[in-house]
């Protein structure tokens, strides 16, 4: 089969949600990826920031493979082995009394929102059905119904109502605003993330995350963070809320606590707030499942061992500035944190960021643009320094090649 035949068969059976950049990849290793005519690509997506420890991470893998042959799923109608082991090991890794596990980073952003109305009617004492939470403009946690009824996004949200109501929007990165909206009495939690990564990796200003937790602390709302694409050493530190030394109250992890071998996630809160949920009231078939539990745990090390959060930190501060250094009027803004970055592309003479990213492919490397003009720039954390100056050559070499 002829790449095209693996599209058409996709174009053919698959569902029409997405418009994937044309390349049919067959193989992962680490930073590269390897289409189906042997090509080989540095991957700048990640998976949208799942695959931080790099593609098949053989400790991940290992670990998945030897559970899968031992027990894959038990259900929560029973205890196991392992699930515990997991539980320990991951409230002690970002200090929480408990987690409550999940699968896709959706879920634990609605497992987030039921936790924090809970807490809102069972502690705060607010009204039955009265609870709002805050949310920002050109947010991203999910595709759920719930999820999309407060996206600004009128393409992940026309045409899927009608919509759940409790939600309450402010710009993001806006402390008066923030300040306004907290004012009402039935205010139960603020759900943020600490960098808007589909919005097109904007950071907030500095201090930002520090103060709106404060601000929160003062009115007992809930802060919940959405680490789901930040968390696990993206932006340089650990969560990216510890830039700020935030703790956030309820805390929300997805994509790469599995490395990206499959889908884990988790909520983490301390007892006052995740003992609200109680026996029966909320749960999942696979959330926790004995594989997830081994792959998570195996996740969690190699960031550890292989120092991944200082890596993001210091490659990601030569690659903003590699991409600063780009002299053409097609770079417009350069901005991100740790190994989370972005380029704005100016469209010029007909050429946008898709047709950048397609001659990036050809010349061997993956990234995709959001919202038009915005190439989103995330390479595994396990990239090197030699790797990044490779693929910012390739990157200079694309762009500059386009304005001849
Ligand atoms: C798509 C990007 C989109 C997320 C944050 C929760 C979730 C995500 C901060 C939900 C998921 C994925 C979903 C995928 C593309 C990608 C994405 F921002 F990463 F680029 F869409 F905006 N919180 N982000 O980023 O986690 O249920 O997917 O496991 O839906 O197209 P999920």
């Amino acid at each position: 089969m002829t790449a095209n035949d693996y599209m058409q068969r996709e174009d053919r059976y698959g569902a029409h949600n997405y418009h994937p950049l044309p390349v049919v990849l067959e193989k992962g290793e680490g930073v590269y990826v390897w289409d189906v005519d042997g090509k080989k690509y540095f991957d700048f997506l990640s998976a949208y920031s799942a695959v931080n420890q790099g593609h098949c991470h053989p400790k991940i893998i290992n670990a998945m493979i030897e559970q899968a042959k031992t027990l894959t799923l038990t259900s929560r109608a029973f205890y196991n082995n392992v699930l515990g082991e997991f539980e320990e090991y991951v409230t002690k890794y970002f200090g929480y009394d408990k987690v409550l596990p999940m699968n896709t980073g959706a879920e634990a952003d609605e497992t987030a929102i039921k936790l924090c109305r809970k807490w809102a009617y069972t502690k705060k004492g607010i009204a039955e059905n009265q609870a709002k939470i805050i949310v920002c403009e050109g947010n991203f946690h999910g595709r759920t119904t719930t999820i999309v009824s407060f996206s600004t996004d009128p393409t992940a949200k026309d045409g899927f109502g009608p919509f759940t109501p409790g939600f309450v929007t402010i710009p993001y990165n806006d402390l008066n605003a923030l300040e306004k909206a907290l004012e009402d009495p039935n205010v139960a939690g603020f759900l943020v993330e600490p960098i808007q990564g589909e919005a097109g990796v904007y950071v907030p200003d500095e201090g930002y995350l520090k103060k709106a937790s404060e601000m929160c602390k003062a009115k007992n709302v809930l802060f919940i963070a959405d680490e789901v694409q930040t968390g696990i050493a993206r932006t340089g530190q650990m969560l990216a809320c510890d830039h700020e030394d935030v703790h956030p109250d309820i805390l929300i992890l997805g994509k790469a606590i599995s490395g990206g071998a499959m889908p884990v996630s988790a909520v983490l809160a301390d007892d006052d707030i995740m003992l609200c949920i109680k026996p029966g009231e909320h749960g999942s078939t696979f959330g926790g499942n004995p594989v997830a539990a081994k792959v998570a745990i195996a996740a969690l090390e190699v960031i550890k061992e292989e120092k991944l959060t200082e890596n993001a930190e210091r490659l990601g501060k030569i690659f903003r500035d590699e991409m600063k250094k780009i002299k053409s009027d097609r770079v417009e803004v350069v901005r991100g944190k740790g190994l989370l970055n972005a380029v704005v592309i100016k469209p010029l003479e007909g050429k946008t960021a898709w047709d950048v990213c397609l001659a990036l492919r050809d010349n061997g490397l993956l990234a995709k643009p959001t919202h038009d003009h915005i190439i989103r720039f995330a390479p595994p954390l396990v990239i090197n320094q030699e790797q990044l100056m490779q693929a910012v050559e390739i990157i200079k070499k694309t762009i500059l090649d386009m304005d001849k």
